[in-house]
């Protein structure tokens, strides 16, 4: 428990759902929200405080909800409103607060807003896009598409480009006109009446792109218009908000997440995600962490935002490869190490996220090309071979770096299918669920999911996880990540071996003085085993 006046969110931990790899429950082999309801129970043993549900609104599904074509209604794949409204309220139940996944820079291009748009020039909705002249062959800029191609596509209706930061389906939505600023609100406020726990804005760094300057995050109008939505929709509640921002900085992190309120609880950046990718390159081109780099970057935005910004912990999300496949060791030391990032993370400070299967230490699926399924992943395929790369190098990228790693269905049991489906699931299923499941897990008492439970009980029991400063120890040590934490007569001691060998450097008695609140070995030396983390808790007077 926080002190009295730190809000919820403070002390909580955030699971993050991707609805379509969670559990299916008619047998069309894609999850639902009656499937996340059925697993409920499971979360609130688990012990966390909110979900985090990826976009389940109406859409054409090109890239799995991030496409929307009606905000205020479920995709009848998911389900339906009434489900939705079961899920809150069972939530609820069990003390867990649903968090709705706003993708508000774009809209699908099946959004009657943009058929209306397509329309004419003169059309009402024509400017709640981003149109430019320009001729068929030559558009406005040279600007790249996320997911290929180029950043405008020319309509021959209007003879006008329109601009997209995604996919050709996923037009931008224009923040400059009033109206659609105003549409979105009441789209917020629509889910703010239905119970909702709070929000997480899909790329909102990017929704004051200024395209004629090539400028995509951080446009200058990007923080009045948090701050307008901020005032007409969650401002003053007691809601979480968190911004998706890859392009923050620790100093622009404190905008957002200005205790005043004025913006958003805190923004999830990704600064430490891009430290195995070459510089000024894309994710896809390799190259091993930085260890020293990590704990550098880490250690920068502990202490750049204590006392005056929010941080969100995370190693994994939808978008992301399996941690332990990525940094740590998916073979012999598959508990151990994802047990030590565990500790690494939830020893800080901010609201850690766990995205689902982490806690069961879910790896990496290495599959042939023809098994992925995400548009990223596809493009990349193609793009890269129409380049002139070798096939296995690109391969070797997609196993690394593949979004579908992360989205393949949560192991359940070691029933077919995992349990996720009686159906044919739409992304198979990693063959490694006869090892890794969570009915195996839950029975097992030293259990990657057992580790994480004991984490989260850890962090509400104790408010110096929410509260203490952050300072690192041992900075220049190229194996330990050690550090502690201080609040009031307490001190926490985070000391965790990040490699699979034994160290030789003796841990200083000073930092193993205190109680031993968790280790994810039975027995403490005076150095650290392969993957070895462990919190100890000294209490002063
Ligand atoms: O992701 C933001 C984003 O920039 C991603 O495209 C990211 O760069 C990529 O996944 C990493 O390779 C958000 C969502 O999380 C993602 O699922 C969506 O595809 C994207 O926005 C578009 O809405
Ligand atoms: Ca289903």
């Amino acid at each position: 428990m926080a002190t009295s006046k730190s809000p919820w969110w403070k002390s909580a931990v955030i699971y993050q759902i991707y609805p379509r790899s969670f559990q299916d429950s008619n047998g069309d082999g894609i999850g639902d929200l009656q499937g996340i309801t059925s697993r409920l129970d499971y979360l609130a043993d688990l012990g966390i405080d909110a979900i985090w549900l990826s976009p389940v609104y109406r859409s054409p599904q090109d890239d799995n909800g991030y496409d929307i074509s009606d905000y205020c209604d479920i995709d009848p794949m998911f389900g339906t409103l009434a489900d939705m409204d079961t899920l809150i309220g069972e939530a609820r139940k069990r003390n867990i607060r649903i968090i709705m996944d706003l993708v508000l820079n774009h809209s699908s291009d099946e959004h009657p807003w943009f058929l209306e748009a397509k329309k004419s020039r003169d059309n009402p909705f024509h400017d709640y896009y981003v149109w430019r002249d320009g001729n068929e062959d030559v558009p406005p800029n040279d600007m790249k598409a996320c997911f290929g191609g180029s950043a405008w596509t020319w309509v021959p209706d209007v003879q006008q480009y329109y601009f997209h930061q995604f996919s050709v389906k996923q037009p931008d939505l224009n923040w400059d006109n009033p109206k659609v600023r105003e549409e979105i609100y009441k789209i917020i406020n629509f889910w703010i009446e239905r119970g909702v726990g709070g929000f997480r804005l899909d790329v909102i760094d990017q929704i004051a792109k200024e395209p004629d300057l090539k400028i995509t995050n951080n446009g200058p109008m990007l923080h009045a218009y948090i701050r307008e939505m901020n005032r007409h929709t969650f401002g003053g509640t007691d809601l979480v908000t968190v911004g998706e921002a890859w392009g923050a900085n620790v100093d622009n992190a404190k905008i957002y997440s200005d205790p005043s309120g004025r913006e958003f609880s805190m923004v999830f950046q990704f600064e430490h995600i891009g430290l195995d990718q070459i510089h000024g390159k894309e994710k896809w081109d390799l190259k091993p962490l930085d260890w020293m780099e990590l704990k550098k970057v880490l250690s920068k935005w502990q202490t750049g935002l204590h006392g005056c910004g929010w941080n969100s912990l995370f190693w994994n999300n939808h978008d992301l490869p399996r941690i332990v496949s990525r940094w740590g060791d998916d073979g012999k030391y598959r508990e151990e190490s994802a047990k030590m990032f565990a500790t690494l993370l939830h020893g800080m400070q901010g609201t850690p996220y766990i995205y689902q299967g982490e806690e069961l230490g879910m790896t990496n699926a290495p599959y042939d090309i023809s098994d992925y399924r995400d548009i990223e992943t596809l493009h990349i395929y193609r793009d890269r071979l129409a380049e002139g790369y070798a096939e296995e190098d690109v391969m070797r990228s997609i196993h690394a770096k593949g979004r579908d790693n992360a989205r393949t269905p949560m192991q359940w049991d070691s029933s077919e299918n995992a349990g996720f489906t009686v159906g044919k699931p739409w992304l198979k299923v990693n063959p490694n669920y006869l090892q890794i499941n969570a009915a195996e897990e839950c029975n097992t008492a030293d259990s990657v999911f057992a580790y994480y439970k004991a984490l989260i009980a850890l962090r509400k029991k104790y408010p110096i996880f929410a509260e203490g400063d952050y300072q690192l120890l041992m900075g220049d040590d190229p194996d330990v990540f050690a550090y502690k934490r201080t609040w009031k007569e307490q001190t926490l001691y985070v000391i965790c071996n990040f490699h699979a060998k034994k160290l030789n450097e003796v841990i200083p008695e000073e930092y193993r003085k205190g109680t031993l609140l968790i280790s994810n070995y039975a027995e403490q030396g005076s150095s650290l085993k392969p993957y070895e983390a462990r919190i100890y808790l000294e209490q002063r007077n």
